[in-house]
């Protein structure tokens, strides 16, 4: 994210993914909280910005995913692909604002569709590694990073034409917490680099995100960050549907972010899972916008 890079906020205010409605309102308040005004003091250019919103047009694939609001889910996915894959193939910065975590589906095929070899930093509470099998809830914010991977019935190719599954070997979690069984297994089968909770208490989070950048940049000409905001602590996020205690700290969550800024090879994010109808007096919109400053180079001094 150099300054000469134009961001293009995709604002998706959707939450059919989630088990529990609200992050639909997320990006709306995180602008009126002012993100805009922060990229533009930290002197970032700005495309105008998107809104990728639900229109009327079920795919055939969504019959047979037997997963709660599954039409909806793929038809905003494949609405945001294209907006994100138009974005990149211009070498914008996608920046795609949530909603709920499901909509990282759409991102992932937009920017593979594009043609990146991609690495991808999954930041979350979860794995969001279920499959249409393994899922004890049936929410679609729930798969979007085993879809990504290919190992789910619903490929990233069924929501984007032209795109590809993203590769185990160049994929990282970070701040897990909280397996499903089959996402376990998952993890283990594929070998994917998993920092949970215990890892970071152990390594720190500055290795932690030195070995995730060594990983996802090496052999990739970019990486994704998916952020969910439950990959901290409720106490600092109580604004986000499926919350588990133990996670991120407030510093150790703006230290990730500020040295993933001094890496400089995030190319796309999506940040995502903030809910402010659960939110008390706006803490966790407010430490998004202020996360996402320190990932654009927002400094103390
Ligand atoms: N998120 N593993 C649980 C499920 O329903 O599959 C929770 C998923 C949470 C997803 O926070 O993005
Ligand atoms: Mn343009
Ligand atoms: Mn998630
Ligand atoms: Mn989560």
């Amino acid at each position: 994210m150099d300054k000469s890079q134009l961001i293009s906020l995709i604002k998706v205010p959707f939450g059919y993914g989630a088990g529990r409605m609200g992050s639909e309102l997320g990006p709306e308040r995180l602008l009126r909280l002012g993100l805009l005004e922060q990229w533009k003091e930290l002197g970032y250019v700005l495309d105008e910005p998107s809104r990728i919103i639900l229109k009327d047009q079920w795919s055939d694939k969504a019959m047979s995913v037997h997963m709660k609001n599954a039409a909806k889910v793929l038809s905003i996915c494949t609405a945001l692909a294209s907006e994100v894959k138009l974005k990149r193939a211009e070498g914008h910065f996608p920046f795609i604002l949530g909603g709920d975590h499901s909509i990282t589906m759409g991102s992932l095929a937009g920017l593979t569709a594009a043609g990146a070899r991609l690495g991808v930093i999954w930041m979350d509470a979860h794995s969001d590694l279920n499959t249409e099998e393994t899922t004890p809830s049936r929410n679609m914010h729930g798969i979007p990073l085993a879809v990504g991977l290919g190992r789910a019935a619903l490929k990233l190719s069924d929501i984007y034409e032209g795109a590809a599954d993203i590769d185990a070997a160049k994929t990282v979690l970070i701040a897990a917490r909280e397996l499903d069984p089959g996402e376990k297994e998952l993890i283990k089968e594929l070998g994917i680099h998993c920092y949970t909770m215990h890892e970071i208490d152990k390594l720190g989070i500055q290795k932690v995100i030195d070995e995730a950048v060594d990983i996802t940049s090496s052999g990739t000409d970019g990486v994704h960050l998916s952020f969910d905001i439950d990959s901290l602590d409720p106490t600092e996020a109580p604004g986000t549907g499926t919350p588990v205690q133990g996670g991120l700290s407030y510093r150790e969550a703006h230290f990730a972010m500020e040295l993933l800024y001094e890496a400089g090879m995030i190319t796309s994010c999506d940040f995502v899972e903030v809910n402010p109808r659960l939110d008390r007096m706006n803490r966790t919109s407010k430490l998004a916008v202020d996360l996402i400053g320190s990932l654009f180079g927002k400094r103390i001094l």
